[in-house]
């Protein structure tokens, strides 16, 4: 297959006329400077696609379900306790027919890969389906569907809160014991089958993993994407400091071996030591700022974080609203309020592409991707712009699609499929209507 993209986002900046040859899912060569062949597949402007470093796909479920004030304070625990409802009902059928949904979205708003932290793992009742991947397989299945590369997190759940506190009934769904969480990586490992997908884990948080279970996960699946939620909300790092005489992050730095195959998912509450240690240490924060601003987790101290070299990556969480745009210019924008002030997280040029290029790189090595380049041997996971003003202006292409108005994903391809045309995926409309019924019978 042979695309021709009037301007194309390669390694060294923005060129013109480029043509790019895929085969077997992945970029044969990248020619600037080249003419059309009249059966090219000719699009606007191409970029890397982007990496999705944390989603929990069943949570589309319930997306703008939770935005209803109820007696009292809501909260980020009250949220908590309305997502248990929904969880404590979801079959295998509904997971699969949301996570397609969800990955459909995912494609279309320009993620060609997902990281699915997967803590949904028994039956309704709590007890383990006959096969311990039976929801595991449901993600597959909605991946093999829609076609997103993924990553696939299996997510070790024990405990309740800190200090190894027993888990709640609305906990039931997610929780085992260590043995049970290797059979579940075992079976993981036996059915992904695709060669763009990979297999890392996640000890959930220092809420519902102990410091030794951390320590013996890191030690038995040493190498892989190691991912875990941390101090997210205040009362998290309260709770922390009283358990365990440190902050969150504080203690994991101290604690556990963190390192770059490590991903520390929101990290919202830090100290200038905790921004320096995270950055130090190679890991890359997973941000999700759209859920956090939902949620009301607070704002990550970014500016400090890229002014030592920290490395990010974008993820869309609860998919409460699913969009590379959407989470990028929420990020910018929570320091403009934080700072009171313009174009934060560039110290130079386009504040766009800093942001987008920044977290193709960092969602990558989260997931252990590919490189997200525009370059031969890379995979061939694209995204194509259209500008419908055809400014002809390269320059600021990023900046109007994250900030602007009227730019627009017309065309994604991910590990060389060409999954989305004109803006929509070529299965919307069948995934769509399974998962129309299966949130009817739900909510
Ligand atoms: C989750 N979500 O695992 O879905 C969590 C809620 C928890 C966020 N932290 C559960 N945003 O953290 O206990
Ligand atoms: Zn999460």
């Amino acid at each position: 297959m042979r695309i021709h993209a009037a301007a194309a986002l390669l390694p060294g900046g923005w060129e013109r006329d480029v043509t790019l040859v895929v085969a077997d899912g992945l970029l044969v060569s990248v020619t600037p400077g080249s003419a059309a062949l009249p059966d090219d597949i000719r699009v606007e402007a191409l970029v890397p696609g982007m990496p999705n470093l944390h989603s929990h796909a069943f949570q589309r479920g319930f997306s703008g379900l939770t935005e209803w004030r109820g007696a009292g304070r809501d909260s980020f625990w009250t949220w908590r306790e309305m997502m248990y409802r929904f969880a404590l009902q979801l079959d295998p059928e509904g997971m699969e027919a949301i996570a397609a949904l969800a990955c459909v979205e995912m494609l279309e708003a320009g993620f060609t890969r997902l990281g699915e932290f997967h803590y949904l793992h028994h039956a309704p009742d709590g007890r383990p389906y006959a096969d311990p991947a039976e929801m595991s397989r449901r993600i597959f299945a909605a991946t093999e569907a829609t076609g997103i590369a993924l990553t696939h997190l299996p997510v070790f759940y024990a405990h309740g809160g800190f200090g190894g506190a027993a888990p709640t009934e609305g906990q039931r769904r997610f929780v085992q014991d260590v043995d049970g969480f290797d059979r579940l990586m075992e079976a993981c490992a036996a059915s992904l089958h695709r060669p763009q997908d990979r297999l890392g884990l996640a000890p959930h948080s220092l809420r519902a993993a102990t410091p030794e279970q951390i320590r013996r996960l890191a030690q038995v699946w040493p190498g892989r994407p190691f991912h875990i939620h941390i101090a997210e909300q205040a009362k998290e790092v309260e709770d922390c400091l009283g358990h365990c005489g440190a902050r969150p992050v504080e203690w994991l730095m101290d604690n556990a071996p963190v390192g770059p195959e490590w991903c520390l998912i929101h990290a919202t509450h830090l100290t200038a030591a905790e921004v320096a240690a995270i950055a130090a240490s190679g890991a890359v924060v997973g941000l999700c700022p759209l859920t956090e601003a939902n949620l009301g987790d607070g704002t990550f101290p970014a500016a400090d974080f890229l002014a030592v070299g920290g490395r990010f990556g974008i993820g869309t969480d609860s998919n409460v609203s699913i969009s590379v745009t959407g989470e990028l210019q929420m990020l910018e924008y929570s320091q403009r309020l934080a700072h009171q002030a313009r174009n934060i997280c560039a110290t130079s040029g386009s504040t766009g592409t800093v942001l987008f290029t920044a977290a193709l790189q960092g969602g990558a090595q989260a997931l252990a991707a590919p490189a997200p380049v525009l370059a031969p041997g890379a995979g061939a996971d694209l995204v194509a712009l259209r500008d419908p003003l055809g400014l002809d202006d390269t320059g600021s292409l990023l900046d109007r699609w994250i900030f602007g108005a009227g730019v627009t994903v017309a065309d994604v391809w991910a590990s060389g499929a060409h999954l989305v045309e004109g803006g929509r995926h070529r299965e919307r409309d069948r995934i769509f209507g399974a998962a129309a019924k299966a949130i009817r019978r739900l909510i």
